[in-house]
């Protein structure tokens, strides 16, 4: 927490200094203590500049002694402020001892060292070490770490850090003493600690080059059957990346922690993973497909971060994308060959298109690698996640999958042990692919979603298609002039004849044209196959066009997109309509009731194929939002599908049946497929049974949701009845009410306020638990938009309220829950009205963290 009086200044990439002093070896000891846990730190020190003092980063801590070789400094040989301690006079090498007390008890932000239950646990990434103990806390620093863990033996008989375990003994006082040694040079973020009781499973892994690694995962205890589709995971992650890239795992020893109270997903601390307790515990009758499907693939994320990310770190903040671009792209091409590629491309298209375009579209908007940054939390964004991801995918495209992999492998061999950058990054594949790749370096430093404009013309006489492209990226709240990128055009000529052709261009200019001889009938093309770059895409085409791709193109996300594209436009006419109701085609109807009497071998994609675009995406559509419109038109739509197609959507549903649960893809499509037909069937009054039946028996948790979503989005009565019933059923399970409690605050109707108030009530809520707080706010803000946008501003002011109350007590969530009111000027003007002055009550407070405060102020200004 900072007062507004504190200056707030931001920093930026362009005044980044090499650091004035390295650190070769910290030695850590802990005597963890819930109200003073002690921190002594021995810092082997050298100079790298002359005549600057030694200023370290520090927050929140209690100074109890510095020592400079041994000899106890006083207070004039220091100066201690809210963030840093500056050594005056520093030796060019030189042994620092610093003892300090913290207090994880009362640790509600998070960060550093914190309490969830009774464990103790770290985070550190991006600036938590500094809340440990006094370090140059920033990426570039790397040193080598021994740690020592002392507790009260019998309460903690785990006590872990990251690398191999040294020792272990019990001392005179009964303390647990345990050493560990990290033999990889690392930077302070990647620090980690636990200490608990938990159970753990175990197993090993043997590397492509024979080595052993003991694999340990640690949960709560009585948990452990829920562990097992973690610890699969793992493996198959690991020997993934061996088959991959060649890349195998370092260490002896690789754990993975899960703790109940996390600000994200989970941290790739070195050897040590801590993960939020949700994205490792999964069994049938308590996580659905979609629990298991993100399992794999944070588990994933976080073990390929050990190459992309801790054996090359980040120079600096501002290089973020450097890593996790780069490890969301491998995250997702492992999910891709687990399962279904197409909806893991699908999924990902989705992500782009609602938050990462809305990003853009935001007071917030940056480039994948910033380049101003007040506090670095903020920046843990979809843009520097999702988008990176995106950018790395275009230049293996650009690049080809062999070349790409030849470049990572140079790029890693290069800069193994250090901290590097995105232009590192770029320079290893530029050389290995012997390609000038500074225009396309631009997707580094531009923020902005580009608008393709794609036509086409042809020309019989001469057997000729000339095909059209035009980019234009607007302005953005932080950049004003934009110039054209390199984007890679994937596209597909579909014949009548059902012959087919499929190109890569590539669109450097504003405007180019490719020019195809030979070709002798007109084709339909499929702009953009397989979402080929993170742009917008206006192609003309008829509502013949759209199905003849959604029937017949190769890549099943054109398929998928074709239907997407459709949709947009019979909402768009709808919303400019006023009161006539816009038609749908005969042929619509007709290729639907197909999927659904053929649904294939591809449930999953069908049940895609058959589902209309979310509130999110045809918003992102608009530079005004027309709220009321847009819902109206979905709901009309929807409603108008479920009666046209009611035999057919009964007959599929009737038709799909699966063993007992297994997560398996085939079973996985089937469930999906069951889900959107009950879906629509819910729509239709008499069949209000069917919500019944469908939860009474399902024997998982996907079936059990499948039921409630559709009871819930159909305003049906027997939602009240099926949730009570379901929260009383899991009312001792925290991560299962977290399904409640998000189910009860995205329902649609204006019963929501009042239910929201009763959870608060729920014994399991606890406004100190990310989990809990997201459930029911970001499930009300993201996912409930009839009742977030009410004209009367009641859910702009219940979001307010909430980010202000839960500010003092965890800055990094309440400003992540704040984003939906910063687009406020993308409303009509009453809206307008309404979130601003949300935003300016949170404004109008005297103290609210750097969090915040940054996010409201770039988005009053
Ligand atoms: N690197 C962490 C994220 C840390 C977020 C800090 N606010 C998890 C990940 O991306 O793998
Ligand atoms: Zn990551």
């Amino acid at each position: 927490m900072s007062e507004n009086s504190l200056p707030r200044t931001a920093k930026r990439l362009t005044d980044y200094t090499a650091p004035a002093f390295s650190i070769s070896h910290v030695d850590l000891c802990f005597e963890l203590d819930a109200e003073a846990t002690r921190v002594t730190s021995v810092l082997q020190i050298k100079r790298n500049r002359a005549d600057v003092p030694l200023k370290l980063d520090g927050q929140q801590l209690t100074l109890i002694s510095i020592a400079l070789d041994g000899q106890l400094l006083d207070t004039t040989d220091y100066q201690l402020d809210a963030d840093s301690l500056t050594v005056f006079t520093v030796a060019q090498q030189c042994e620092l001892t610093i003892i300090c007390d913290i207090a994880p008890q009362h640790n509600t932000a998070l960060e550093g060292l914190y309490m969830a239950g009774n464990t103790y646990c770290t985070q550190c990434e991006a600036e938590g070490f500094r809340r440990i103990s006094y370090f140059p806390d920033r990426p570039d620093v790397l040193a080598e770490y021994k740690v020592t863990i002392k507790a009260d033996a019998e309460r903690y008989p785990y006590l872990l850090s990251n690398g191999n375990k040294v020792s272990e003994h019990i001392d005179s006082d009964g303390r647990r003493v345990v050493q560990w040694h990290d033999p990889f040079p690392k930077p302070s973020y990647l620090f980690a600690l636990v200490a608990g009781d938990f159970d753990v499973l175990t197993d090993k892994f043997i590397t492509q080059s024979g080595r052993e690694v003991s694999l340990q995962l640690f949960v709560d205890k009585g948990a452990i059957t829920k562990g097992s589709f973690a610890l699969e995971s793992l493996k198959r992650a690991m020997q993934w990346d061996e088959q991959r890239y060649g890349l195998e795992y370092d260490l002896d020893i690789y754990m993975v922690v899960a703790v109940d109270f996390f600000n994200m997903g989970a941290m790739e601390n070195k050897g040590l993973n801590i993960f939020n307790s949700k994205y490792v515990l999964a069994d049938a009758a308590s996580a659905t497909d979609r629990d298991y499907f993100n399992i794999e693939s944070i588990i994933g994320h976080e073990y390929f971060h050990n190459w992309t990310g801790n054996r090359v770190t980040c120079r600096d903040w501002f290089q973020l994308s450097l890593k996790e671009g780069l490890t969301v792209f491998r995250d997702q091409e492992f999910s891709a060959d687990m399962g279904s590629a197409t909806l893991c491309r699908i999924d990902a298209v989705k992500l782009i298109r609602t938050a990462q375009f809305a990003e853009d579209a935001s007071p917030m908007a940056h480039p994948i690698r910033p380049e101003q940054v007040l506090e670095m939390n903020n920046f843990y964004t979809v843009t520097v996640y999702d988008k990176g991801a995106e950018v790395i995918r275009m230049l293996q495209t650009l690049l080809g999958r062999d070349t790409f992999a030849k470049g990572l492998k140079l790029y890693l061999q290069r800069h193994d042990g250090q901290a590097a950058t995105c232009d590192d990054f770029l320079q290893a594949m530029q050389d290995v692919a012997a390609q000038d790749l500074s225009q396309f370096r631009l997707w580094y430093s531009q923020s902005g979603t580009p608008l393709l404009t794609a036509a086409q013309r042809y020309d019989a006489t001469r057997s000729q298609l000339i095909l059209s492209l035009a980019q234009q990226t607007p302005p953005t709240a932080d950049q004003a002039e934009k110039q054209p990128l390199l984007i890679p055009v994937q596209i597909e000529l579909l014949f009548n004849t059902q012959a087919s052709q499929r190109h890569l261009l590539l669109l450097n200019e504003s405007e180019q044209q490719y020019l195809f001889e030979g070709i002798t009938e007109a084709p339909v093309v499929v702009w953009l196959e397989h979402f080929s770059a993170p742009v917008k895409l206006a192609a003309q085409y008829s509502d013949d066009d759209l199905l003849l791709i959604a029937r017949q193109a190769t890549d099943g996300v054109a398929r998928w997109d074709a239907m997407q594209q459709f949709w947009s436009r019979k909402i768009a006419q709808q919303v400019t309509s006023n009161a006539s109701e816009v038609a749908l085609p005969a042929a619509l109807f007709k290729l639907l009731q197909h999927w659904l009497e053929q649904p294939g071998t591809d449930m999953a994609m069908t049940a895609e194929l058959l589902t209309l675009p979310d509130f999110d995406t045809l918003a992102e559509q608009y530079q005004l939002i027309p709220v009321d419109k847009l819902l109206s038109s979905i709901s009309r739509f929807k409603q108008l599908l479920a009666e046209q197609l009611a035999r057919p959507l009964s007959s599929c549903y009737n038709a799909l049946k699966t063993g007992p649960y297994q997560y398996q893809d085939n079973d996985v499509g089937l469930r999906k497929l069951r889900a959107v037909c009950l879906n629509y069937l819910a729509q239709l009054n008499d069949n209000q049974p069917l919500l019944h039946t469908h939860y009474v028996n399902s024997d998982n948790m996907t079936d059990t949701m499948a039921a409630l979503a559709a009871a819930q989005q159909s305003k049906a009565a027997v939602f009240n009845e099926l949730i009570a019933d379901f929260a009383s059923r899991w009312q001792h399970d925290a991560l299962v009410m977290d399904k409640c409690f998000a189910l009860v605050a995205s329902q649609p109707g204006e019963q929501v306020f009042e239910a929201i108030d009763t959870m608060l009530t729920h014994p399991l809520f606890s406004w100190k638990n990310p989990n809990r707080v997201r459930a029911l706010f970001s499930a009300f803000s993201l996912r409930n938009p009839q009742q977030f946008h009410r004209i009367d501003g009641k859910g702009y002011q219940l979001l307010a309220d909430t980010v202000l109350r839960l500010d003092p007590l965890n800055p990094q969530v309440a400003a992540r829950l704040v984003t939906p009111l910063l687009s406020w000027r993308r409303f009509d003007d009453e809206r307008q009205q309404r979130m601003r002055a949300a935003l300016q009550q949170i404004a109008g407070q005297s103290s609210i963290s750097n969090d915040l405060y940054e996010k409201v102020n770039r988005s009053l200004d």
